[in-house]
């Protein structure tokens, strides 16, 4: 272990699929999101991230680019079709190999490895049997589990079970915008309980190999109220039990919100158990609040995603009458609701909440390059306004214990593909060349003045 696992973690993220490319020396096998790449129109620019940022043969690159903000620890995907091809079945010791390879440079660099084990590439042929939607994929993730951990508990003590469960259930399964491109509405419920199921069970595989610290990455939309009546407020209660309780109640308390349980496949009292063991850490990835109000009953684009016609609430972009700031992808730039958030949460989950880590916080902006420079000014002032809103949460007495920029290197942002630039560094499309943004000296200077 590098660093001390009680001092404030500053880090930097990044996920597997997004960023890795297949790598033919480094074979993986096929996951739900090559797959979906290949569906006509599904990706907004039509790419795919067979070569992405190509960090599988610029590994140690990366790792020193980093190493070189100085940050404690990097957050980043373990591809479970790279270790078990098939998604269960025979393990691939080159996979395995390469993950070593990361470890062992992130450590030599002075810098904690901080593995995500699933950041939502299914294995294709699980999906093809079912994939979340079935009970049996969960287990499969706990065996997946089982191996990694036997491999890499000797160096990496601190894991990430599972990254944003909610996005994987309304995107992937809901509402077809995120792979698997299913539709099923209300019927989706399964990939959401057996996605927690998968958590719990790797907790536990976790635990038996000694880890030191286990977490997990939660997606939260602290939600705002479009409108003054009560269907607007009873609106936007349902959007945050759907998409903030549903995931963190059975985590952080082990139960349901009301009438949820029943929804569930089977009887879910067990799995409760399993799902809400005790975690060393609770991650909370957020980018910008939800604005909800009363159901028109007709659907709308909110930033790329479509909402069908008939959904219990609206959902907008930005409210009506919005001045402030929004990120290129179109997302409202609101700090002031990280702290909101953070205190919401201890006020909601009180002494069941374990100490927060933000695992991510980003923003995309394409700012030009002017003789090989890139002024992200936009970014900087995101960062630091997003720093200061934790520091003030901490001041209210929340236990923050990090923070991570999503992300390094730009890289293929799911359905936008290559058009949405979240990195510190910006990446050549054709060259694959890194070049760091004004934000990551920025970024770099912050953390070595706050020690
Ligand atoms: C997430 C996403 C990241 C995205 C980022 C920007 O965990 O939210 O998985 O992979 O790239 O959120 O949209």
């Amino acid at each position: 272990m590098v660093t001390s696992p009680d001092r404030f973690w500053w880090g930097v993220a990044t996920s597997a699929f997004q960023i890795e490319g297949t790598g033919d020396d480094v074979p993986r096998g096929e996951s739900v999101w090559d797959e979906f790449c290949r569906r006509p129109g599904a990706i907004a620019d039509g790419s795919d991230a067979r070569v992405a940022t190509d960090h599988v043969h610029r590994l140690s690159e990366d790792v020193a680019l980093v190493a070189g903000l100085g940050v404690d620890a990097y957050r980043f995907s373990i591809s479970w079709a790279r270790i078990v091809p098939g998604g269960s079945g025979p393990t691939s010791t080159a996979g395995l190999a390469f993950y070593d390879r990361l470890v062992d440079e992130l450590l030599a660099a002075g810098v904690e490895p901080l593995p995500t084990l699933f950041h939502w590439d299914t294995p294709l042929e699980l999906e093809q049997a079912g994939g979340w939607l079935e009970r049996d994929t969960a287990q499969r993730f706990a065996d997946y589990v089982e191996v990694v951990a036997a491999h890499l508990g000797d160096r990496v003590g601190h894991w990430i079970t599972i990254n944003e469960p909610r996005e994987v259930t309304m995107l992937g399964y809901a509402l077809g915008a995120h792979a698997p491109g299913r539709q099923l509405l209300f019927d989706a419920l399964p990939a959401a309980h057996h996605q927690l199921l998968g958590h719990g069970l790797a907790v536990q595989a976790l635990r038996a190999a000694g880890a030191t610290s286990v977490g997990i990455a939660m997606s939260h939309e602290p939600v705002r109220v479009v409108g003054t009546t009560d269907d607007d407020r009873s609106a936007a209660d349902l959007y945050d039990v759907l998409n903030n309780r549903l995931f963190a109640d059975p985590v952080l308390l082990g139960r349901y919100p009301e009438g949820f349980a029943d929804l569930m496949p089977g009887s879910v009292e067990d799995d409760l158990r399993l799902i809400a063991a005790p975690l060393d850490r609770y991650g909370v990835n957020y980018y910008s609040p939800a604005f909800v109000g009363a159901a028109t009953g007709e659907g709308a684009d909110v930033n790329g995603v479509t909402m069908p016609d008939g959904l219990p609430f609206a959902v907008h972009d930005v409210p009506p009458g919005w001045t402030g700031e929004r990120t290129d992808f179109g997302w409202a730039v609101a700090p002031e609701d990280l702290a909101t958030l953070l205190v919401q949460l201890r006020e909601r989950y009180g002494a069941d909440l374990p100490p927060i880590v933000v695992t991510e916080n980003g923003c995309s902006y394409d700012d030009p390059m002017v003789d090989g420079h890139v002024q992200d000014d936009r970014r900087t002032s995101f960062l630091a306004e997003h720093v200061a809103a934790l520091r003030t949460a901490q001041e209210w007495g929340v236990d923050v214990r990090g923070y991570f920029v999503w992300t390094l290197v730009d890289n293929f942002e799911w359905a936008e593909g290559y058009r949405q630039k979240f990195g510190l560094v910006h990446l050549d499309p054709d060259t694959l060349e890194r070049t760091p943004r004004a934000s990551y000296a920025w970024y770099a200077d912050h953390i070595r003045s706050s020690r």
